[in-house]
């Protein structure tokens, strides 16, 4: 009985917010920033598993592109198109796959560099089809290849919470939130963003 109460006065203490949203509507880029305001910030660990998922994604949304010229007769050199399929080949998902890093970036920043690859993110960006449909932040991770493919990457705070990647099941994070510390750290904006 003592234990309960005194879980009752525990929780008492704890204001609770529960985040329910559609997919993509930014529940995990609030914890995310959360995190990095209010807590020790993003863990190495964190960091370090978001590396191929990340570059995997860049992978993806290359080929996606690529693919939504040809779909829309957006015509691109024969160059890109066989970079294309040399990424289509490609499979990023453990250790042993970061020595094909160099080669993802050769390819990767050849497609980027073509100017009518730019056209296809505007329409990819619309599409509903998911197939075709790129990652939100894609530009964003474009725009730093040479980053993100050099030795010893690690991601920074912009990067884990540019990435998108879908939860599943629920996740709990406790906080302590302190309005002073909030004044004085760097200020970020929370947008929504609709789905
Ligand atoms: N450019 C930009 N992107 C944003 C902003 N806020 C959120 N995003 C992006 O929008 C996407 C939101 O995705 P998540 O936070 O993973 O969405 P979620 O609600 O957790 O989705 P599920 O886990 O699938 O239910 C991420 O790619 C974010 O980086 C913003 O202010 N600007
Ligand atoms: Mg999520």
């Amino acid at each position: 009985m003592g234990c309960i109460a005194s879980r009752a006065a525990e929780n008492e203490e704890v204001h609770k917010l529960l985040l329910l949203g559609n997919g993509g509507s930014g529940k995990s880029t609030l914890f995310k920033q959360l995190r990095i305001l209010n807590t020790a910030g993003i863990d190495d660990d964190t960091r370090r598993s978001a590396i191929l998922p990340i570059l995997s994604a860049v992978l993806a949304n290359c080929v996606i592109l690529v693919n939504v010229c040809e779909e829309n007769n957006i015509k691109i050199a024969d160059d890109v198109s066989t970079a294309a399929e040399g990424l289509d080949d490609m499979i990023l998902q453990d250790e042993d796959d970061m020595d094909k890093i160099g080669e993802m970036y050769t390819m990767c920043s050849q497609i980027w560099a073509c100017q009518e690859i730019k056209k296809a993110v505007k329409i990819s960006l619309q599409m509903d089809s998911e197939k075709d449909q790129l990652d939100p932040n894609a530009v964003f991770f474009l725009d730093n290849l040479e980053r993100l493919c050099s030795k010893g990457y690690v991601p920074s705070d912009d990067d884990i919470l540019m990435q998108r990647r879908s939860t599943s099941g629920s996740h709990v994070m406790l906080f302590d939130f302190d309005p002073k510390k909030c004044e004085s750290a760097p200020r970020r904006e929370l947008r929504e963003q609709g789905g």
